[in-house]
């Protein structure tokens, strides 16, 4: 009787160790190697985790609540915060103690986050350069060195070539390189970030950087574009959804399930990518993972058929 009281008290400490070492704690300070995004200790690691919808709209789906279920239930490795511009312009200081408190809440419960400045409205990145130095300037000095954190200085350049964005990169990446000299950086690339072989003409010259592709499973599906780009840069799939490029429209799941085949290392170098799933909100449109109203009644388990599916995608 003894023995098995202490068989089990056994286990149940061996769960709570093995419970409490989350993603950060497992891989530490992330790095670029070649073209893979690996751990602390030079090993391969792979990010899985769920984007915010704009935070200025759906700040009551993505706070600390929300995000101890997806870091204990679904176990997700990261969460990604996405600030449009046009709403952090309307109360700077505001919106950047939202950005502050959510990275602070991913550090207590062990997770990766993304800060996303998510530039997309105005195509070119250079449009917003004034508010985008003050940002950066805040965010990397404030949250420099923290082993959970990764910059995302601009989510979607659009109608505007490569050669803006690198102009843009080339003045933000100085200034939190100034601040924060290890950090992974993401970079958006042309086409709403579906233009890796542009960059990877002329990549950016700095260390630990990657390249952002974004793809909406229903209506993008050139997947040979993709394996030949991840064979040049460090690509990280920073946005994607089940639905159509509008967020909306329905879902395809076997098109997602052939993409996360490729991320998971069906690829010619069996990289493993990382990447974050567009939207962690209850909008009734077709990629939110929870149902109208769930987001006021802080109830996470209410999930819409694509959150099903996508909750399912992190279950090691
Ligand atoms: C979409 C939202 C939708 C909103 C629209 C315009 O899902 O509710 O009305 O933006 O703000 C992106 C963008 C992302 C888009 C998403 C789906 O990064 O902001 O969100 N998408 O359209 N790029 C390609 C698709």
């Amino acid at each position: 009787m003894k023995q098995k009281i202490l068989l089990v008290l056994a286990m149940i400490m061996l769960h709570s160790v093995t419970f409490a070492k989350g993603p950060v704690k497992k891989n530490g300070k992330l790095q670029v190697i070649g073209r893979q995004l690996c751990n602390e200790k030079g090993e391969p690691a792979q990010i899985k985790g769920m984007s915010s919808h704009g935070i200025y709209w759906f700040a009551h789906c993505m706070n600390r609540s929300s995000m101890k279920v997806l870091a204990k239930d679904w176990k997700v490795d990261a969460v990604r915060f996405a600030l449009y511009p046009n709403n952090y312009k309307q109360n700077p200081n505001y919106y950047t103690k939202q950005v502050d408190e959510l990275v602070n809440i991913a550090e207590e419960l062990g997770i990766y986050c993304i800060i996303d400045w998510h530039a997309m409205d105005h195509g070119n990145p250079n449009d917003l350069i004034d508010d985008a130095k003050v940002f950066w300037e805040h965010m990397s000095k404030t949250h420099a060195g923290k082993d959970h954190v990764i910059y995302e200085i601009c989510n979607e350049p659009n109608k505007t070539p490569w050669s803006e964005v690198k102009r843009y990169a080339n003045t933000i990446i100085p200034i939190i390189r100034k601040n924060d000299n290890k950090t992974v950086i993401l970079v958006g690339t042309p086409d709403w970030s579906s233009n890796l072989a542009a960059a990877a003409k002329s990549p950016l010259k700095y260390d630990n950087i990657m390249y952002s592709f974004h793809f909406y499973a229903k209506s993008h599906k050139n997947r040979k574009a993709f394996v030949d780009a991840i064979q040049k840069i460090p690509v990280f799939v920073s946005e994607w959804g089940t639905s159509s490029y509008t967020g909306d429209d329905g879902n395809d799941y076997e098109s997602s399930r052939i993409w996360l085949d490729i991320f998971d290392g069906n690829n010619p170098e069996k990289l493993k990518i990382s990447w974050m799933n567009w939207n962690l909100s209850d909008k009734p449109e077709s990629s939110s993972v929870f149902k109208p109203g769930s987001g006021v009644q802080q109830k996470w388990d209410n999930l819409t058929e694509s959150g099903e599916w996508v909750k399912k995608q992190f279950k090691k």
